[in-house]
């Protein structure tokens, strides 16, 4: 443990926000090392209006970190990207940092049981949902933003392919912001993981599970919703008085202009699941597989920039929990 928190990297500008009290938003980087396309994208002008943020011409991936750290900015908090660097447990990265996660040729996908090896090894690589909670939480940030979580995957009975976000979140005072599950998982299945692990998953201004750029159906009814982020923010203090260590999910929706078609993405979907059985792809090579695979299809276009909506709205909305959590520092330094 020691030699864990001697590795934690805060920049100065998230150390000063923490001790300040200021709102802080964590923000994931395996969504950039391995979840984004690696190169540049044309986007359709409605894309473009609603992402002013959007650097042109550069790595959709590296647009998409510098998009979500500067639409935190804009609502009022300070971005904390967390990554692993040549071993140190970053969290803020500086420009160059950031540009060189994006560009780095073979990242490692990093999660919360990857990173003592990733550390005492000298890798470099994104933190998934698992491991940046767990830093985030050592750190003190209460609040996190990323897409759509893992959880539990389809065939989960033969593969027992549980995502390790979920056990995270069950063991981290942390409120994580996403737009429900990926759509490529049981959903039901992960709802009841959810439950069970005792994570309270609150609909953001819906009642509906939220499936990642999917809009949210109606045979997946939540048990709890909020309608602003005060709302949120009260429930989380309520929360935390009572589970001090267990993380929140809240769970909002694609943006309606960018939501794909439920059926069509099914259809892909199992052209990918095939894919991914034929060549043998398992175990945490599995989602970085089936994202990539969404993406190259005929919609993909559609598919990446839903899911580059909802990334910036769940970076929003983070921002505005975080302004209204009573941001005082907690103990970072207890054991
Ligand atoms: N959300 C996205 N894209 C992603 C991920 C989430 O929109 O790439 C990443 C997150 O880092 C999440 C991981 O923790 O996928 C889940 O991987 P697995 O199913 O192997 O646990
Ligand atoms: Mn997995």
């Amino acid at each position: 443990m020691f030699a864990q928190k001697q590795k934690l990297e805060v920049s100065g500008e998230v150390a000063d926000a923490i001790a300040r009290g200021r709102p802080v938003v964590a923000l994931e980087s395996t969504v950039v090392t391995h979840g984004l396309p690696r190169e540049p994208r044309e986007m359709s002008a409605k894309f473009h209006e609603a992402i002013p943020e959007w650097q042109r011409g550069i790595p959709a991936n590296l647009a998409a970190a510098r998009a979500m750290e500067s639409v935190v900015r804009t609502a009022g908090a300070v971005p904390a990207t967390i990554a692993v660097i040549d071993g140190s447990i970053c969290v803020g990265l500086s420009a160059e940092q950031l540009e060189r996660l994006a560009c780095e040729p073979k990242p490692t996908k990093l999660s919360a049981r990857d990173l003592g090896v990733a550390v005492a090894k000298r890798q470099t690589g994104g933190t998934t949902v698992a491991a940046t909670t767990t830093i985030a939480s050592r750190a003190g940030i209460r609040v996190f933003a990323t897409g759509g979580i893992g959880g539990v995957h389809r065939g989960w009975s033969g593969s027992m392919d549980l995502s390790s976000d979920m056990f995270s979140l069950a063991l981290s005072p942390v409120l994580v912001v996403c737009a429900g599950a990926k759509i490529l998982l049981d959903l039901p299945a992960t709802l009841e993981v959810l439950e069970t692990l005792g994570i309270p998953t609150i609909g953001f201004q819906t009642e509906f599970l939220p499936r990642f750029t999917v809009a949210p159906d109606r045979s997946l009814r939540l048990h709890h919703s909020a309608e602003s982020a005060a709302e949120v923010a009260c429930i989380a203090s309520a929360h935390w008085q009572l589970h001090p260590m267990h993380g929140i999910l809240v769970m909002q929706p694609c943006p309606e202009a960018f939501a794909v078609d439920a059926e069509s993405t099914e259809r892909h979907l199992a052209r990918a699941l095939e894919q991914a059985s034929a060549e043998g792809v398992r175990g945490a090579a599995l989602t970085p597989f089936l994202l990539a695979r969404l993406s190259e299809c005929e919609e993909g276009s559609k598919m990446v920039e839903a899911n580059l909506a909802l990334l910036k709205a769940n970076a929003r909305l983070a921002a505005h929990i975080a302004a209204s959590l009573d941001n005082t520092p907690f103990g970072s330094d207890s054991p």
